[in-house]
């Protein structure tokens, strides 16, 4: 690893050479740029050797001092408990993701997966950092760039691919692809950018109206946050102190257009005005689990909603027709591969910490190679749907509630659900 003040100086060159070309120099001075997180380094506190943390016994862990940067509340605390058992399983499910979405990456060039396709390579810390801070019973809802929260809220392998695939065994029947996918207490999956924000304020109103003590996750991007309908749901969430957690993924990109190049100001944490908010590491998964568990907890306990920003990075385009290299240099995004991957960070505390071994790392990615691949060879192997209009009138209404008949395609079509 480099030492910091080398990494400080890379980062430094790498931000200066993707700047230059973008903005002339006397709008950069106007212009507020995204912090970069340093990738600090966390401290284990009270266990010794890896003899004292079998299992599901207690650990206590200290993040870096850089991971939380508050605006208008109190950080929460950098101190928290886990487990090797718990951070093992973050380990696996974020090298999970990455496989399924390098086998969907695959499939595209392949060609046997069509149409849209946004992958989250990079960015797996906070799907997975997320749901290990939650329950099923709290809800998420996101963009587009979907899959990895659709397998950790319960998605199989076989089910995202076998959807991008356009399989019946998908986990929409094959008819929502990439942006579109559900599963109880996950809510996609949307296309239509920052559209899931207000979705988001009217599930976490929903949640208040039960007196379930849930809270939702309306993820959105960086180019989202500047969307009309984000403010006015953040709005409504505040007069209705809805337990809400606006969340902006800030992966530093809006398709081709860098953050600060799009957003006049790039402290998304601080975009809420009169909501608190939290900028956190999202290339490292510990930061993410605290800070979800830490909003949860203030968003349930009545005290309204937060706007959390993630500080991530996607290492692919913004869609599999984008090879992400147009505007942004190759230096930028290797550097932060060789950096600040979440995966591989992960992976150097744990050794360090003496929590695993190499040895278990190994057989903890040949199973995860190994049950993933089965699962991709399973969905490739489902059968694809029949060629015929009807099954598009399916799942319009939920099974079995359908009405006796509904437009078709064209005004001259009618289908009849029931003869
Ligand atoms: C209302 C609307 N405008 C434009 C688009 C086209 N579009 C799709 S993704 C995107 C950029 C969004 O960037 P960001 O919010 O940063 O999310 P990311 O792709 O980085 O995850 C745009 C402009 C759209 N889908 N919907
Ligand atoms: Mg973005």
């Amino acid at each position: 690893m480099l030492a910091s003040h080398t990494r400080r100086a890379a980062l430094s060159a790498f931000r200066t050479a993707s700047r230059k070309p973008l903005v002339a120099a006397s709008s950069i001075r106007s212009r507020t740029f995204a912090t970069e997180f340093e990738v600090g380094a966390a401290e284990k506190l009270d266990v010794k050797g890896a003899k004292d943390v079998d299992g599901d016994k207690k650990l206590t862990v200290k993040l870096a001092d850089t991971s939380f940067e508050p605006y208008e509340i109190e950080a929460p605390s950098l101190e928290f408990e886990t487990s090797k058992n718990e951070l093992a399983s973050m380990y696996r499910d974020m090298v999970s993701v990455r496989r399924m979405e390098l086998a969907a990456d695959g499939l595209y060039k392949e060609r046997k997966i069509r149409g849209f396709c946004h992958l989250s390579i990079g960015q797996e810390a906070v799907a997975v950092g997320m749901e290990k801070a939650i329950t099923p019973d709290d809800q998420i809802i996101t963009s587009y760039r979907c899959h990895g929260f659709a397998y950790m809220r319960g998605a199989s392998v076989k089910s995202v691919i076998a959807e991008l695939l356009g399989r019946r065994e998908g986990i929409a029947y094959g008819k929502g692809g990439s942006m579109h996918m559900f599963t109880n207490s996950f809510f996609g999956g949307n296309g239509i950018v920052g559209a899931q924000v207000p979705v988001g304020a009217g599930i976490g109103f929903a949640m208040k109206y039960l007196k379930r003590p849930n809270t939702t996750f309306a993820l959105y991007g960086d180019g989202a946050a500047n969307q009309g309908q984000v403010f006015e749901a953040f709005n409504m969430a505040k007069l209705w102190g809805l337990p809400v957690v606006f969340g902006c993924e800030n992966n530093k990109y809006g398709m081709g257009t860098s953050a600060n190049r799009s957003s006049a100001l790039t402290d998304y944490h601080k975009r809420g005005q009169y909501i608190p908010g939290l900028k956190i590491n999202g290339m490292d998964v510990l930061a993410v689990k605290q800070a979800c568990a830490w909003a949860k907890e203030y968003t349930i306990s009545g005290k309204g909603p937060l706007v959390i920003e993630f500080v991530t990075y996607r290492y692919g385009g913004h869609s599999m027709s984008d090879p992400g290299t147009t505007y942004r240099s190759r230096e930028e995004v290797n550097y932060m591969r060789s950096n600040q991957d979440a995966i591989q960070g992960l992976r150097t505390k744990l050794l360090d910490w003496n929590i695993l071994t190499e040895a278990e790392f190994k057989q903890i990615d040949s199973e995860v190679k190994e049950a993933v691949d089965a699962e991709v060879h399973a969905a490739e192997a489902a059968v694809p749907p029949d060629n015929t209009s009807w099954i598009l009138y399916e799942d319009i209404y939920a099974r079995g509630s359908e009405p006796d008949w509904i437009r078709g395609r064209t005004v001259e079509e009618t289908f009849y659900y029931k003869e």
